[in-house]
């Protein structure tokens, strides 16, 4: 405005005026009045009209909305003993482009932040076209303090939860585990995830133009905490479940191993081990073995622990009454040019010492004097071919071959446990209807307050005769000796499988099992232990397998208080 001589009206110029003067004054003089109409109304478009725009504009510098982490549900035991939980921690994070380039302040957060200056220097370059980068994650609220104090430009702070894991590689395939954003990756962290997370709040915050806190406004929603989730797992059972599984794989330089231990009147799973394992605080390097929950993802060929719930159904069809004996000998017979063997020449044997002497040619001939496929049928019943329903994800189904064109040999192989597949979870949840009069209970992850009901699939005696059966199996001359409890009575089976490779069944490598029920007289547990691929001199179940099952059933009943029911054998 003062460019222009627009006022300039003294007499001492205007003589000087040339001769066009008068017409060219009138002229600046319209210019500038318009000059002036028009910052008016910019004026009046400022302060009135777009004041609202403007102001809000400007406060969305400072007044923000941020989001309020949820404490994501605790997991506990089923006494509430904790086994994963949530600790509120600090991840720092910066905007490259305010962070100042003053060495001492550089040096001064690189000591904080714990790193070396050349690595902070070098990351700060690399992101220098950003405005975000992580600083350091989840970090102690201590420890981030240390940082936030030097109150350094751009670097900032973000409040969240972080999962920790007492019980380390004790459980961590069934619980699972969360990634770095808190979401469930795996196991039950996974399979609970909307449960166990809760939802975000939100709240109002006032931050100067550094980005710092300056005041708390409002909080516009509180977050909701998640769920807090109580397994059926006992951690007392399943740190020793899991001691002995680790000491037996190792010993036998076995590939890995499982234990599952049930509940025998509810169906809950007490303890449920797994190696390999892998610790949930510590991921660096871990091996994707360990992550699996083999007890109930995986699938094997079961064997011979088949021929008690096999012998079930062929007792309820009345065709072998107590007395019935069979002729073994000599240990091996051809069906359809396919050769069965038992590892020994057992002669005659009755029922229970079929089962006892765990003879594959004993079953095989029972089964071959029926017309109905009893045997497939009640592994159907017992759930063989459907998941167990505990909502764990990944679990298997296990399969029983359809009745189509059955061979001889087929069949027969079934009723000694070959030609399906099935999981430890399954195999244990079949063997509660033998522990309970012939009901088979579902298994639970979670604690039960109730039992459920039970699915009646044997009848009740032929369980119980079974139950008997097995409990002669476990004796001190059986093959199964190493299985027994002192001070309580034990029914259980052995099962040496050889494992199929590539080209058939392999001659070096063998699957160790044991189910047991413990104790006789009032079934409280249901148990089985499975050794993958033991490398020593032994690697029978009653060798490898047993002598777990015995360690682990005996400080299991005496932890949870179970009354002896026998006395102690010197
Ligand atoms: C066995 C099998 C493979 C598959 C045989 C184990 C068959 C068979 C084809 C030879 C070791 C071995 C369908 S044995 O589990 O019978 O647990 O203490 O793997 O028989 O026909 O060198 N178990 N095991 N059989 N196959 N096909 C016995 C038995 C069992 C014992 C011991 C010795 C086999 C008493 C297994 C144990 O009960």
């Amino acid at each position: 405005m003062s460019a222009t001589p627009s006022s300039g009206v003294t007499p001492r110029r205007r003589p000087a005026s040339p001769p066009m003067g008068r017409a060219r004054y009138f002229l600046v003089l319209v210019l500038v009045a318009i000059g002036m109409l028009l910052l008016a109304g910019r004026i009046v478009t400022l302060h009135v009209l777009d004041r609202p725009f403007l102001q809000g504009q400007g406060n969305a510098r400072i007044l923000r909305t941020e989001p309020l982490s949820a404490h994501r549900g605790m997991i506990t035991d089923r006494h509430g003993e904790p086994l994963a939980i949530s600790t509120p921690v600090v991840t720092l994070w910066a905007n490259p482009q305010e962070v100042p380039e003053d060495r001492i302040q550089r040096l001064m957060l690189a000591q904080a932040l714990e790193t070396p200056l050349e690595t902070l220097d070098a990351r700060l370059e690399r992101y220098a076209e950003h405005e975000f980068m992580y600083l350091r994650r989840q970090l102690t609220p201590q420890a981030a303090q240390r940082v936030l104090d030097l109150r350094l430009a751009g670097v900032y702070a973000q409040h969240e939860y972080k999962r920790y894991y007492p019980a380390g590689e004790v459980a961590a395939q069934l619980i699972g585990v969360t990634n770095v954003d808190d979401r469930g990756q795996e196991g039950l962290e996974l399979a609970y995830q909307p449960f166990l997370a809760g939802t975000p709040g939100q709240r109002r915050v006032v931050k100067d133009r550094r980005g710092q806190l300056v005041r708390d406004l409002e909080v516009l929603r509180e977050a909701e905490p998640g769920g807090e989730l109580t397994l059926a797992i006992d951690q007392r059972l399943q740190y020793m479940a899991y001691r002995e599984l680790k000491a037996a794989v190792a010993e036998h330089g076995a590939d890995g191993g499982i234990v599952v231990m049930l509940d025998a009147r509810t169906g809950e799973v007490l303890a449920m081990a797994n190696q390999p394992s892998y610790n949930p605080n510590n991921r660096a390097g871990l091996d994707p073995q360990g992550l699996r929950n083999r007890a109930i993802v995986d699938v094997f060929e079961p064997g011979s622990v088949m021929k008690p719930l096999a012998m079930s159904a062929l007792l309820e069809t009345g065709e072998f009454p107590p007395g019935t004996v069979v002729d073994t000998a000599p240990g091996w017979m051809v069906i359809d040019r396919f050769t069965i063997k038992d590892i020994r020449n057992y002669g005659e044997l009755n029922l229970a010492e079929i089962l006892e002497k765990s003879s594959n040619i004993g079953m095989s001939k029972l089964t071959l004097q029926l017309d109905d496929p009893v045997v497939p049928e009640r592994y159907r019943a017992l759930g063989f071919d459907r998941v167990p329903g505990t909502g764990f994800p990944g679990e298997a189904s296990g399969s029983v071959p359809a009745p189509v064109r059955w061979s001889s040999s087929q069949w027969a192989a079934l009723s000694y446990g070959y030609g399906l597949s099935v999981s430890a979870l399954q195999l244990a949840s079949a063997y509660t209807a033998i522990a309970n009069h012939g009901e088979r209970l579902p298994p639970s992850l979670l604690r039960v307050d109730q039992a459920p009901p039970g699915e009646p699939v044997i009848d009740p005696q032929v369980a119980d005769r079974i139950l008997a059966m097995m409990d002669q199996a476990v004796e001190p001359e059986s093959g199964a000796r190493r299985a027994q409890v002192p001070g309580y009575s034990v029914a259980g089976k052995t099962g040496t499988v050889r494992k199929t490779g590539g080209a058939g069944y392999q001659e070096n490598a063998y699957r160790s099992l044991f189910v047991g029920i413990a104790p006789v007289s009032e079934p409280r547990i249901v148990t089985v232990v499975m050794i993958d691929h033991p490398r020593g001199d032994d690697y029978f179940g009653g060798a490898v397998a047993a002598p777990v099952f015995s360690r682990v059933v005996g400080s299991a009943l005496r932890l949870l208080d179970v009354p002896p029911d026998q006395r102690e054998r010197p």
